[in-house]
């Protein structure tokens, strides 16, 4: 097989939220694949000094860091024609920003609520719907959007998160749906629980050194029977990034050390 279908090679990378955690370990993927610029956005200043100092110790040195709050419908317009002057095309893009409120339900206050579906669902129409132009012209282009086991499963204090995710599975094959004839490919990755700042809350030490009992029902619940690194999301991203995949669309790529296959470890 000619491996050079993986090649990103002359291919202009746009990962929103890349500074840290998933995002960054996409977009050091999307670098070592021969990409040729490695665009990222943050919410604020301070996380994109902290990214740039971050891709500078990875050796990567193609990458151009902005600051932009992903629903900020005007910022996203400014950033794009930005990248068009300073870089050039959007080749793929990755929707990757986004954040997650643990709060019952009921004790959720609606813009909490609303901020979580503005950052994970909205943030991304925003951003395609910025890039689908160019790529419409250019008959090419890649979107993939990160959704999560949220995209499929319930669990308590999450309701606005999996709401945002489930719509975001939706939106993925919709833009396939919509694009397709385009040349256009949009598909997602889902990935199961990874050890990044996001989930950091969920792995802290007890008092009494212990592990935090989700820490270990994640390990019981996964079949690999442990978190996963973010830099194993780095193969499904350049897949689903490259030439590779141009007859995969809409399709969402679970990456989740088999969560979705299992019942759970029984007890012993
Ligand atoms: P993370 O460590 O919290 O990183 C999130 C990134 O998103 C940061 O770079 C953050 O930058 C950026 N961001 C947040 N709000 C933003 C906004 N409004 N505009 C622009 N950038 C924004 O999270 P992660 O664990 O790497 O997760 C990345 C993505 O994967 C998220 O969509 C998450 O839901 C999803 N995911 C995570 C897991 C997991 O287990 N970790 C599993 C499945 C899916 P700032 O510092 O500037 O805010
Ligand atoms: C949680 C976690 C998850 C993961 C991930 C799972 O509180 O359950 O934060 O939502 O981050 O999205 O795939």
């Amino acid at each position: 097989m000619n491996n050079n279908i993986f090649s990103l090679k002359g291919r202009n990378a746009w990962v929103t939220g890349a500074a840290y955690g998933i995002g960054f370990a996409i977009a050091k993927a999307f670098a070592e694949a021969g990409a040729r610029t490695i665009i990222f956005n943050t919410s604020n200043e301070a996380s994109m000094q902290k990214g740039l100092e971050a891709y500078k110790e990875a050796g990567i040195t193609n990458v151009r860091g902005y600051v932009c709050d992903v629903t900020d419908e005007n910022a996203v317009a400014a950033l794009v024609k930005r990248i068009h002057e300073e870089v050039g095309q959007i080749d793929i893009l990755v929707n990757n920003a986004g954040i997650i409120k643990r709060i019952p339900m009921h004790e959720m206050k609606r813009e909490e609520f609303q901020r979580v579906i503005d950052v994970d669902l909205v943030g991304p129409y925003i951003c395609s719907a910025a890039v689908v132009p160019e790529m419409m012209e250019r008959r090419e282009g890649k979107i993939i959007n990160i959704c999560s086991m949220m995209s499929e499963l319930g669990r308590e204090t999450v309701s606005a998160y999996a709401a945002a995710k489930g719509g975001l599975k939706m939106l993925t094959r919709n833009i396939c749906s919509e694009y397709g004839e385009y040349n256009i490919q949009c598909n997602a990755i889902g990935p199961g629980y990874i050890a990044t700042p996001q989930t950091a809350p969920l792995r802290e030490r007890q008092a009494d050194g212990s592990r935090h009992p989700f820490d270990s029902f994640i390990c019981a619940k996964t079949p690999a029977g442990r978190w996963l690194d973010p830099d194993e999301l780095a193969g499904p991203a350049v897949f689903l990034a490259s030439h590779a995949s141009d007859a995969v669309n809409g399709h969402i790529l679970y990456v989740d050390g088999g969560i979705l296959a299992y019942i759970g470890k029984q007890p012993k």
